[in-house]
């Protein structure tokens, strides 16, 4: 069935139109229709690389070298890639529902980047709303170098990411990490405690490209089922959460998505 003429697809629209307080939710399904390999799918990162090793404190330790090169060939990746109509419906969303949030558990950006160049376009017809602020980063983002030493965060640049040497801390000399949650570690305190807080109040959680398999993000979902919300499901496949929304939409986020959160006729018409 085309998943464009699903009567769940109405039935989603109503619940979304309906919310007081929407939570959007999302995984590296979002960004795989920007070519950003997701981490489980058949060609995702964790079939030709080990994330379980890499993407952990002891891995870094290890093999900082390998660690490296696996995030430098991930943002030369990322960079070639632009946000989807996913992204852009999303940011626009966001734009036009002061009530609405977003959790992403993604660290490639590309929602940032949707919201800037959708803020950009909308030539001041979204008021003064600055949605940046209801966006929850749970893992970080790729495009980070952190001094596990001071602390310090600078903006990944290519120019240090082409250098043949690890990069170290301008301040400290100590070798940079990416601005990344690893396997093992915790999440930043303020952005999980706000996040979590925003899913026990939403009345709605729209779950879009994730296998709901990594803790504590897979739980922002059940916390608002728990406190009596609904779940909407974006996803190609079913999830481990499947059986617990109360709709499910089997279908590509890029195609899904835009007519999901649309908030307008003209909107769904502008395809993300
Ligand atoms: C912590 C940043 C404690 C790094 C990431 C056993 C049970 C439960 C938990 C655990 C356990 N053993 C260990 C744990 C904890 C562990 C965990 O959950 N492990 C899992 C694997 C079992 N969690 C942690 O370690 C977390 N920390 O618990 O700390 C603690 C507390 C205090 C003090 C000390 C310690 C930290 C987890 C964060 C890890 N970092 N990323 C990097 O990117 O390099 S997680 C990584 O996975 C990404 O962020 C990614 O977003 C995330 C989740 O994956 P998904 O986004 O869901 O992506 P996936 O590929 O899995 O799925 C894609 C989905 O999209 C699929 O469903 C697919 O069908 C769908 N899709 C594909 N294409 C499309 C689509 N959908 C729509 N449209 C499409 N076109
Ligand atoms: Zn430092």
């Amino acid at each position: 069935m085309d998943p464009l003429s699903a009567p769940t697809l109405d039935e989603a629209r109503s619940l979304v139109q309906a919310a007081r307080k929407p939570l959007l939710f999302t995984g590296a399904g979002v960004s795989a229709e920007s070519g950003v390999p997701t981490f489980r799918d058949r060609d995702g990162l964790w079939a030709r690389f080990d994330p379980a090793q890499l993407a952990t404190p002891d891995g870094f330790h290890r093999d900082p070298t390998q660690v490296w090169e696996w995030y430098r060939l991930r943002r030369r990746a990322v960079r070639r890639c632009v946000p989807n109509a996913a992204h852009r419906a999303v940011a626009r969303f966001l734009f036009a529902r002061p009530d609405a949030c977003l959790v992403t558990q993604n660290v490639d950006g590309l929602h940032q980047r949707a919201l800037q160049e959708e803020g950009e376009k909308g030539d001041g017809k979204w008021g003064d709303a600055d949605p940046a602020a209801r966006v929850f980063p749970l893992h970080g983002e790729l495009m980070g170098d952190r001094c596990p030493g001071c602390g310090s965060r600078e903006p990944a640049s290519p120019e240090r990411d082409s250098l043949p040497t690890l990069p170290s801390c301008p301040g400290c000399g100590e070798l940079l990490r990416p601005d990344v949650v690893w396997f093992g570690e915790p999440l930043p305190e303020t952005i999980l405690d706000a996040a979590m807080e925003k899913a026990e109040r939403a009345d709605l959680c729209v779950v879009v490209g994730t296998s709901a398999l990594v803790h504590p993000a897979a739980g922002i979902p059940l916390m608002t089922l728990r406190a009596g919300g609904k779940v909407i499901e974006v996803n190609t496949e079913v999830t481990v959460l499947t059986t617990q929304c109360h709709i499910h939409l089997r279908g590509p986020a890029s195609l899904l998505v835009p007519p999901l959160l649309s908030c307008g006729d003209a909107d769904a018409h502008l395809g993300g």
